[in-house]
């Protein structure tokens, strides 16, 4: 008897060692890649809140079944080799993931607010619904008689939906999240001043916004975000959806089947592609999506933040960037626009188009610049153009084949990269 005793003892003591390493290991894993907070010595607490809490959300980011405890399939997803990049989204969907059945859906405008002409209030709602569906495989078609998924009205105060409206400014908006019904409906409280700018409040952008919750996004704590609370007037030439809204809108229906974009975060990936690279005031800056990394000369440690920790206007996924020393500015490509940044701040007139840069309207995009070493003050952009700095001209004998310049180079270029004391140029 006394044998068997000891026996249990043994076994019983096997069993807490074992629950307490899953439990340091777990703790780690959380504290690194969900921003777990913990006092030393917590490590060993059996079931914090915030233990269970942050636990539920990686089971949610992985797709696993949410428990909230320690199961075999969530220590197996710990256990796997994972890359140093956190996972925590900033985007939050609906309680039970509400979302649409079908892919295929359409809308109806009821009435028209008489603040800006009807063709206007039409262009500003087709672009809000372009917004989502260029980066999911959602197709949003209007109709103009019967009952739409998504029905649109403007209308004042007490509507019918036991949430009236409240005169003007406070709330702005409202759409019900996706079901059948009147899930999906989005009300404007006509109260407010639309327009088609900055003055009052922008229908492009609270109607983006309001889609947003009406395919099944709830807000989101990233200050750069479409759907985070806050009203904030963009210029709609600059506007672009934040990596954090196109993930949040990818996690319900998946991305876009045309253009795939390159998975994030992929720092460990050997295959990563940089979207763009340059010197920044002697340090060196690598961009890829929202990400961006920085490299000081003197050390071999690069730091990972994102764009939007320095330059929260600028959008992401940018296509080049280049630093003028001649201007002290380093100036960012995306599509037709251009940004130019000194430190911190974003120049007056910026974003400003590719065009009144100096390109001719042909160029639609730029797909890598560096500043030329052997030529002083002169750029070399790839979609291949030589552009004189001084003069903000496009030099003669430009465009040239990229094969041209640099033999040995095919095809297109992604990111370039000049490193002013070794006479390397680095073409991505
Ligand atoms: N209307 C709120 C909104 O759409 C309604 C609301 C409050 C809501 N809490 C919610 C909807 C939680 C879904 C989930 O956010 S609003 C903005 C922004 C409003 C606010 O009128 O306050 C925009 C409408 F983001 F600018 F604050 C549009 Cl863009
Ligand atoms: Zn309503
Ligand atoms: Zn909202």
């Amino acid at each position: 008897i006394c044998y068997i005793k000891d026996f249990e003892f043994l076994i019983f003591c096997y069993l807490m060692i074992l629950c307490s390493v899953l439990k340091f290991h777990s703790t780690d894993y959380l504290h690194k890649f969900y921003n777990l907070s913990s006092a030393p010595g917590d490590h060993l607490k059996r079931s914090s809140g915030q233990f269970t809490k942050k636990l539920k959300e990686m089971q949610k980011f992985f797709g696993l079944r949410v428990t909230g405890k320690l199961d075999t399939e969530t220590i197996q997803k710990m256990k796997t080799p994972r890359c140093g990049v956190p996972d925590v989204a900033s985007y939050s969907t609906f309680p039970g993931r509400l979302k649409w059945a079908t892919n295929d859906l359409t809308y109806r405008i009821e009435n028209y607010t008489p603040d800006i002409p009807k063709a206007d209030v039409d262009k500003a709602i087709s672009s809000a619904f372009e917004v989502w569906t260029e980066v999911t495989p959602l197709k949003i078609t209007r109709i103009y008689s019967g009952t739409a998924d998504i029905m649109i009205t403007f209308v004042y105060g007490d509507h019918g939906d036991n949430s009236p409206f409240d005169g003007p400014e406070g709330i702005l908006a409202h759409a019900f999240a996706p079901s059948p019904g009147i899930g999906g409906d989005t009300h404007f409280d006509e109260a407010e001043s639309f327009s088609t700018g900055s003055s009052g409040y922008c229908l492009f952008l609270v109607a983006a916004h309001e889609f947003g919750h009406a395919l099944g996004l709830s807000h989101s704590k990233d200050p750069g975000a479409l759907m985070y609370p806050t009203y904030s007037y963009v210029n709609l030439e600059s506007f672009t959806l934040s990596s954090d809204d196109v993930d949040g809108i990818q996690s319900l229906y998946g991305n876009s089947p045309i253009m795939t974009p390159p998975k994030t975060p992929s720092a460990c990936d050997t295959s990563l592609v940089l979207d763009a690279a340059t010197t920044f005031r002697g340090e060196t800056m690598f961009f890829k999506d929202r990400f961006l990394w920085r490299k000081s000369p003197g050390s071999i440690e690069v730091e990972q933040t994102t764009i939007k920790t320095f330059w929260p206007e600028l959008p992401d996924k940018v296509d080049a960037v280049y630093e003028s020393f001649v201007w002290d500015t380093v100036f960012v490509f995306k599509g037709k626009r251009v940004w130019a940044l000194q430190g911190y701040d974003i120049l007056q007139g910026y974003p400003r188009t590719i065009q009144k840069f100096g390109f001719p309207p042909t160029v639609k995009k730029v797909d890598a610049a560096f500043i030329s070493y052997f030529e002083e003050q002169k750029v070399i952009f790839f979609s291949n153009f030589s552009y004189d700095e001084t003069s903000k001209k496009m030099e003669k004998g430009y465009p040239k084949l990229i094969k041209a310049n640099f033999p040995g180079i095919g095809g297109r270029v992604n990111a370039a990269l000049e490193s002013n004391g070794n006479y390397f140029n680095f073409l991505f």
